[in-house]
């Protein structure tokens, strides 16, 4: 089904590959974060709440800060993302096929999106305190072409999936699509949305796809760095309207930069949380 779908979708693309590693960006530590002017931490911590000024509407307002954990929660998630002689963070493997993938008994969670949406830099970003795990990065579509598991330590697998859009739907019949029906440990999808773009028709498929699936999934609107706060408002309540009618996804979406890492110590403390890596002092 999303095969025939997808297919229509596809553009023909050229470019170069490029591939790159950088060290750790001086934010990539929410301690570091922490030292920032209170009103400027705010903005990194919750990027919403940086909208909340152009909101017109009340009723847009408090309608997704509903996952509001402590600094002293996001502080604690952020420790299981670096790395430790006693909590190895590294590439585990990569599969072309569900039966294929490793068999693990941690909880997982997987980023599926369309191509060029950013996955693999917000998996970079997210590693970002454990610059030596090796995920790879494109200007061009189509660069992730297989599934590839990173363990976290025992605690959980983060997936980076093959991007739809571009020479991908036989790659999301053949790999996610199963891989969302069957993989039991699977505890959370994060569907992404590039917030410079707004919706597609193909990430309309995709939340169609995730509905049907019936599993939990949260929405990251990603490349937050790229627009207007007005431009990312209107595409945020858009995204908002899609999110009240679907019954799987959580409420909130998370708003991301891999860039200038707005979202990511928010995103860390979440999938902390819906792996069961931690428990939060205050919900
Ligand atoms: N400005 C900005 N650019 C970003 C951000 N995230 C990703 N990009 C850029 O978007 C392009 C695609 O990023 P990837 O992370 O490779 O995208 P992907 O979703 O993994 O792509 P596929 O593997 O093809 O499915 C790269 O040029 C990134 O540098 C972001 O938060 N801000
Ligand atoms: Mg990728």
């Amino acid at each position: 089904m999303f095969c025939r779908r997808l297919g229509k979708l596809l553009k023909p693309w050229t470019g170069f590959w490029t591939s790159s590693r950088e060290g750790a960006h001086n934010l990539a530590s929410f301690q570091q974060a922490s030292l920032l002017p209170q009103r400027k931490l705010q903005g990194l911590l919750f990027p919403f709440s940086e909208l909340e000024p152009y909101l017109v509407s009340s009723a847009a307002s408090g309608h997704f800060q509903l996952f509001q954990p402590s600094m002293e929660d996001i502080a604690r998630a952020e420790k299981l993302f670096s790395s430790s002689p006693s909590h190895t963070i590294d590439y585990h493997t990569s599969a072309v096929r569900v039966d294929h993938a490793p068999s693990l008994s941690q909880p997982e969670v997987c980023f599926i999106g369309r191509s060029n949406v950013g996955k693999s830099s917000l998996i970079r970003a997210l590693f970002s305190l454990a610059p030596e795990v090796e995920v790879r990065v494109s200007k061009t579509p189509g660069h992730t072409k297989k599934m590839n598991f990173f363990k976290v330590g025992k605690a959980f697998t983060l997936v980076d999936m093959p991007g739809y859009g571009y020479k991908a739907p036989q790659d999301f019949v053949e790999m996610v699509e199963p891989y969302l029906d069957t993989r039991t440990n699977l505890v959370r999808t994060f569907l992404l949305v590039d917030g410079s773009v707004g919706l597609q028709k193909a990430d309309m498929i995709a939340l169609e796809m995730c509905e049907e699936f019936s599993r939990p999934y949260a929405v990251v609107v990603t490349k937050i760095d790229k627009s207007s706060q007005g431009a990312l408002l209107r595409r945020v309540l858009e995204l908002q309207e899609m999110i009240t009618k679907t019954a799987g996804c959580f409420p909130q979406p998370f708003l991301v930069s891999s860039v200038n890492f707005s979202g990511i110590y928010l995103l860390r403390c979440f999938i902390a949380h819906v792996t069961g890596s931690i428990q939060l002092g205050n919900t």
